[in-house]
């Protein structure tokens, strides 16, 4: 699944604050049937228990379509339900923490906010980092956005050597712009689980 990683351009989440608990194997296939090359599930107010279950249902379907299939912020949770991730953020403690849990293999992702903190991450061995937000988003409120002036540089120096996912705001409005800013990978959240045929969405997004 590393490999899997490593070639990924558009990564999916299903976001609990875009869809109902009861529709979210509905939006798994339909981003995995759409093309996501990587798929997350992220549930803020839900508890573990619900999260637990709803993960031991996508890891399945992520494995049957290849895509790797990331836990945001609970390690125990990724591996419980055997997932090729856990995505955590800057206030989620240090790698090697991470890694007692984990083991060695699994894949872990960390949220950057900014150029140095991209740098930082890498320095510390995250497998893969996201990047943003370029746009303030109702999808994580309350923090500004950071622009497009970092994306080329932080792509020479940290996306050169592991993949970054730019992340916040991308939308079908957006996303020519963040590519030409020089992004190569991007996270849409938001544009695509609110399409009204999340399917065709992923399809015609050309990353
Ligand atoms: N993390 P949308 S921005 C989950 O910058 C998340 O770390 C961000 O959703 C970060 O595509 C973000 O709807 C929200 O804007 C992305």
């Amino acid at each position: 699944m590393k490999s899997k990683l490593a070639e990924a351009r558009l990564y999916g989440i299903v976001d609990l604050g875009y869809v109902s608990a009861n529709a979210v194997i509905q939006a798994t296939y339909e981003l995995c049937e759409g093309g996501v090359d990587i798929l997350q599930l992220r549930a803020k107010k839900q508890s573990e228990a619900e999260i637990l279950s709803m993960a031991r249902e996508i890891a399945p379907i992520c494995r049957q379509f290849g895509i790797p299939f990331i836990v945001n912020d609970f390690p125990r949770i990724a591996c419980d339900v055997d997932a090729d991730g856990v995505h955590i953020g800057q206030d989620d403690g240090s790698l090697a923490d991470v890694r007692k849990v984990v083991g060695e293999t699994m894949i872990v992702g960390r949220s950057t906010h900014s150029l140095e903190q991209a740098r930082a991450a890498w320095q510390e061995g995250f497998d893969y980092l996201g990047f943003g937000p370029l746009y303030p988003t109702p999808t994580k409120l309350g923090r500004p956005g950071i622009g497009l002036d970092a994306i080329a540089a932080m792509e020479r120096e940290i996306g050169s050597k592991i993949p970054v996912f730019c992340i916040g705001g991308i939308t079908f409005e957006t996303l020519d712009q963040v590519i030409r800013a020089g992004a190569r990978r991007v996270v849409m959240v938001s544009a695509l689980l609110q399409s009204k045929d999340i399917r065709a969405a992923v399809k015609s997004v050309k990353i």
